[in-house]
């Protein structure tokens, strides 16, 4: 693989300041020197800014710094239809706001190649908010809201194309909101709350999806949110939520995907290096990555499409 490093300093998604400092915790932290090290290239585009656009004022006023996430979606979508056709892009963010750009501009990619596109989020929360539908104001808990085309979103770059809700995978959910409980109720988004993960295990609800984009010969796209993992072994995310994902449940959903082949592109969001501790949340957050490009203790057969 060619991986494409795009450092996303997103910080306008939420009011508590830090993912701007993401990148660098995962420079510092060596994602580079990780995925070299499975005998991948890496190219490191550096750090990207968003772009500087006019936007009419939100109708809901609690909506937080609108302009700056419009520009961040814009230059984001361009972004990733730039980098796709030329390896494996790594989006290091910033906070999930990115999302809203970089799935997008991936979708579009998918489309343009003629292949399905699918979504897999891991995270605590399903950000399915319009800047309509928000209590909080915050645009990080909206990019699912925007990719699946919910109107609202009249100040953002027009939709390249409709990711379906059907496509998307959620795992991990142990805090939707209302307004979102209701749209996802009678919505097509396969939902893996964190009662299913107790009942069933992780890997089989992430297998049957996996399953499903391999018939269609889908490319997927993974949104690892911090606070899909539990904040005992990840502090670093400004909207912790207990009772999440284990360090061997996270390893295992990525080796799986690793497997399957089928991952084209990946989101790391919401670290903020300013809450971690000795860097640990930056260090998990990269062994994952390394997980998900084949790093293993031993081979075993695996259930590769490719
Ligand atoms: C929360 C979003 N539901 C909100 N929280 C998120 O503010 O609407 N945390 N996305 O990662
Ligand atoms: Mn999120
Ligand atoms: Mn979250
Ligand atoms: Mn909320």
């Amino acid at each position: 693989k060619h991986c494409i490093l795009i450092g996303a300093p997103v910080d306008c998604g939420k009011r508590r300041r830090g993912c701007l400092m993401g990148p660098d915790a995962y420079r510092t932290a060596g994602l580079a020197e990780a995925i070299t090290a499975l005998g991948h290239s890496v190219h490191d585009w550096g750090n990207l800014a968003p772009a500087q656009v006019e936007v009419a004022e939100a109708r809901n006023p609690l909506v937080w710094k609108l302009a700056e996430n419009v520009g961040w979606t814009q230059t984001l979508m361009e972004a990733a239809q730039k980098a796709a056709p030329q390896g494996f892009p790594i989006f290091m963010g910033g906070d999930h706001a990115l999302a809203a750009g970089t799935v997008a501009g991936m979708a579009a990619h998918a489309q343009a190649a003629g292949r399905p596109f699918f979504a897999l989020w891991l995270d605590a929360h399903s950000d399915i908010h319009t800047p309509d539908t928000t209590d909080s104001g915050n645009l990080h808990g909206t990019p699912v809201g925007y990719v699946t085309g919910r109107r609202g979103f009249d100040a953002f770059p027009p939709l390249p194309v409709r990711v379906e809700p059907a496509n998307i995978c959620m795992i991990g959910l142990r805090s939707v909101d209302t307004a979102e409980h209701e749209i996802l109720a009678r919505g097509d988004v396969e939902l893996v709350d964190m009662r299913r993960i107790d009942e069933e295990g992780i890997s089989a609800p992430l297998q049957a999806f996996l399953d499903r984009v391999a018939a269609v010969d889908g490319m997927l796209h993974v949104s690892l949110d911090v606070d899909f993992l539990d904040p005992s072994v990840a502090p670093a995310v400004g909207t912790t939520v207990p009772g999440g994902a284990t360090v061997r449940e996270g390893h295992l959903v990525m080796e799986m995907l690793s497997d399957s082949g089928l991952v084209t592109s990946l989101d790391l969001v919401e670290l903020n290096p300013f809450l971690d501790d000795r860097g640990k949340t930056a260090n998990l957050m990269v062994d994952l990555t390394a997980s998900l490009l084949g790093r293993r203790v031993f081979d075993r057969p695996t259930r590769s499409y490719k």
